[in-house]
């Protein structure tokens, strides 16, 4: 067998492997929800079609010619019956595009289908494309919104990384056929805009995430709310910050709403992501929170700290210590499947229940923002549990 031959067996039988190697659930977790033990999605999940060329005359050595380097952020959404990501795909050139990948079971055997999206290119100084958030909109399309980032335009002679991050949007009903709408016209710079599944006053309804430059939220506050007239030339208008950022908490620098929230009996669930700075840089973590039925814009809880952070191999990556959610799926049975990236690395899954959930969300403390707050908390469970010990313990005399 030549190199050729030898080399392609050996990787299509790695890939083969990778694909269908199945995910084991940690047990026995915090009762919250079960991380998996190994990731959903790599670099080395993509097609060996996209890597290689696969002609032994123009690539004798079966040499990689296209580097993937990383699959992260990845929207999702459940349709005919599978699981879908919608992932954020890297190559070695930094350039990001979006695939889709489907899975029997939402844990495991993800394959992604043979060819990436491609993107209607509405805008020729659209430089980098990332993180859609998808929604199945009752209105019946399939929306995807996105960060569409550019140069910025205003930069100075020389300054190659100022750049503009605007919410890109596109619609489909297969997930194959896109149609690209015109971009959200914002007056600040937009990424994690996420479009809620209702109309709510007749209106399409954003989550944003208004920031004052490409980096930093600076004085937007947090994750924004905003009534649309028109999808197809959608335009933020008014906004209001519905969930703030706050002085020592895991939101202090930024947050930004993760996939589009989830209607429960109890209220919407909405899962985002919150950032603080340290010595190490920045922190990104995942947290829960719930706005009302009657009023989307109203929270009505918001347990203390994040729901998960980065643990183990998740702390490192490209863009160590960051955990990032742009996708989940309620399933029929009420099980959730969160999909989270690592360090801008990798995809991950975690499984819960709505009703968990939402009891995680409705009785877990709320910040105190005060270290003294949350030693009382702790007391309040100490003395709870005394009470109930002592009740169990006249039970078994
Ligand atoms: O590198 C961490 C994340 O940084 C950005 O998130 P945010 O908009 O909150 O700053 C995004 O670029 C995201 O893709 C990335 O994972």
């Amino acid at each position: 067998m030549n190199r050729y031959d030898n080399r392609l067996r050996i990787l299509t039988e790695e890939f083969e492997s990778l694909i269908s190697r199945e995910n084991e659930k940690i047990l026995p977790g915090n009762g919250i929800f079960e991380r998996y033990k190994y990731p959903i999605l790599t670099a080395a999940h993509t097609p060996l079609e996209w890597r290689y060329d696969f002609n032994p005359e123009t690539n004798p050595f079966f040499m990689e010619r296209f580097g993937i380097n990383a699959v992260f952020n990845a929207g999702a959404i459940k349709f005919n019956g599978k699981y879908l990501v919608m992932g954020r795909v890297e190559g070695y050139d930094r350039k990001s595009f979006f695939a889709i990948a489907e899975s029997p079971n939402g844990i495991d055997n993800f394959r992604f289908w043979e060819y990436p999206v491609q993107l209607p290119d509405l805008y020729p100084e659209e430089t980098n494309v990332y993180d859609m958030r998808l929604t199945a909109h009752e209105d019946g399309w399939i929306y995807g919104i996105f960060c569409s980032e550019s140069l910025a335009p205003d930069a100075a002679p020389g300054d190659l990384s100022s750049a503009v991050a605007k919410a890109g949007i596109i619609r489909t009903k297969d997930l194959k056929n896109w149609e690209r709408l015109p971009n959200l016209i914002s007056k600040s710079q937009q990424r994690n805009v996420v479009l809620h599944p209702e109309f709510v006053n007749g209106k399409y309804a954003l989550y944003t995430r208004p920031q004052d430059n490409f980096i930093n939220a600076g004085n937007g506050g947090g994750i924004g709310w905003a009534l649309i007239d028109d999808i197809t030339h959608a335009e933020v208008k008014e906004e209001t910050i519905i969930n703030h950022r706050h002085y020592h908490t895991i939101k202090e620098v930024k947050n930004g709403e993760g996939p589009h929230p989830i209607k429960t009996p109890k209220g919407w669930l909405h899962l985002a992501h919150g950032v603080r700075a340290c010595a190490a840089g920045l922190r990104y973590v995942l947290y829960l929170y719930m706005t009302s039925l009657e009023d989307p814009t109203k929270i009505i809880a918001e347990p203390g700290g994040f729901l998960l952070a980065p643990m183990g191999e998740e702390r490192i990556g490209d863009v160590s210590n960051v955990l990032f959610s742009n996708g989940w799926i309620a399933d029929e049975d009420g099980t959730v499947y969160i999909y989270y990236a690592s360090s801008d690395t990798r995809m991950h899954v975690a499984t819960s229940t709505i009703d968990r959930l939402t009891d995680y969300c409705l009785h877990t403390p709320a910040d105190g923002f005060r270290s003294a707050a949350s030693v009382e908390s702790i007391c309040q469970l100490i003395d709870a549990n005394k009470v109930v010990t002592a009740e169990t313990e006249q039970v078994y005399l």
